[in-house]
């Protein structure tokens, strides 16, 4: 049975300044959750956005108070042995909060696979996949320091695959920017942009086609969530991938870019949903529909990359990969054992639960004080 349920806000400062389209972080602030149950194993979990209000409808504030408010006095003295059962009772009482509802639903995973002794992707099905592929992303916003760091990770065969943050800038420049990269790095490497909703229709089929032509992979997210019809556009006239990010959230918004007639794939990301569950539904419309999978990140920390990669664990197949490097960006981690990258990948834990340990000083250190 439930018996407590405590969160924290922690602010880690980035190994660098990490330019989006709509924001620069040089901090990441993460919630992270803690349930004990009567016999005080403790589960843990995490909810996080991208700076604050500036990428969702979600705060690291509304997601603390939130579930303090609302989702924790609901849960306790309830049992997790049926986490699926519970987890359909937060959502038909609470409306919204995909974030702070995926961070508790960490949590009861965890938490139930320590009962168990069982790994979260356990619970989930079972894994795969023990050894996923994790791309970095190149956001320092200068050509020459980006070609730098590629070089040197490609090198230590930590990343092969890049992903590029673009739409702050003119699409020409952007352009120009992206190709000086993919020439310098060459074909064994795996280029991508995102352009986090920054492009109109006609910027975007500009952009495509010299993406196209640049050698580019693939093109994340180039016209406004909403704008389904200019991706299903945009996804019939390019060879060049396209991926829906912002536009879908969970297994509905999927059906009906599907229905649409949307040829591209999808980027998968458990605070999006609402949770591993709600992700793993997104998958399976992308799978009947033939849409191709990537595994997605908010740029969580260790707590809820590891929780994604649980749950991407399970899939058979995702087509693009994915980009589960946030706590590298980071330049400190509130666990004990950090996830192991290696070969052009990063290992899912098969312990109990998530298969982490809280490092309490780092916590108490990053946590932010109350004002
Ligand atoms: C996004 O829009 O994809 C993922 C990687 C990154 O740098 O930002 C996130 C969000
Ligand atoms: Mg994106």
């Amino acid at each position: 049975m439930i018996s407590q349920i405590q969160t924290y806000i922690v602010d880690i400062p980035t190994i660098r300044p990490h330019k989006l389209s709509m924001t620069s972080m040089a901090v990441q602030s993460m919630v992270i959750v803690r349930i004990t149950d009567d016999n005080g194993l403790e589960g843990i979990g995490e909810g996080t956005t991208i700076g604050g209000l500036a990428y969702g409808a979600e705060s690291p504030e509304s997601i603390k108070t939130n579930i303090d408010t609302y989702l924790a006095p609901y849960l306790i003295g309830q049992s997790v042995a049926s986490p699926k059962a519970l987890i359909n009772k937060l959502h038909l009482a609470f409306k919204g909060n995909p974030i702070a509802k995926s961070a508790v639903q960490t949590a009861l995973l965890d938490l139930l696979g320590k009962q168990l002794g069982v790994p979260v992707s356990t619970l989930l099905g079972g894994a795969c996949n023990n050894h996923l592929s994790c791309l970095w992303v190149l956001a320092s916003g200068n050509t020459e320091k980006d070609i730098e760091e590629a070089k040197g990770l490609v090198a230590e065969k930590r990343h092969n695959i890049f992903k590029l943050k673009i739409g702050s800038r003119s699409v020409r420049d952007d352009v120009a920017h992206v190709g000086k990269i993919k020439a310098a790095l060459g074909d064994d490497v795996s280029i991508r942009v995102d352009v986090n909703q920054a492009w109109s229709e006609p910027q975007a089929t500009y952009g495509m086609a010299a993406l196209q032509e640049a050698g580019i992979d693939l093109v994340e997210q180039p016209t406004p969530a909403k704008d389904f019809a200019s991706l299903v556009r945009l996804s019939k006239k390019f060879n060049i991938g396209i991926l829906a990010d912002e536009s879908i959230a969970d297994s509905t918004d999927t059906l009906l870019l599907a229905q649409q007639g949307f040829t591209g794939s999808v980027a998968l990301k458990i605070g999006k949903a609402g949770g591993l569950f709600a992700a793993l539904d997104v998958a399976a419309v992308c799978n009947a529909a033939g849409i191709g999978l990537y595994g997605g990140t908010l740029l969580e920390g260790t707590v809820g990359t590891t929780a994604a990669l649980h749950a991407w664990s399970t899939l058979p197949v995702i087509e693009f990969g994915t980009e589960m490097f946030g706590p590298l960006l980071q330049s400190d981690d509130i666990v004990k054992s950090p996830l192991n990258y290696h070969n052009f990948g990063v290992e899912v834990p098969t312990t109990a639960g998530l298969g982490l340990e809280i490092d309490e000083d780092k916590l108490r250190q990053y946590t932010r004080k109350a004002k």
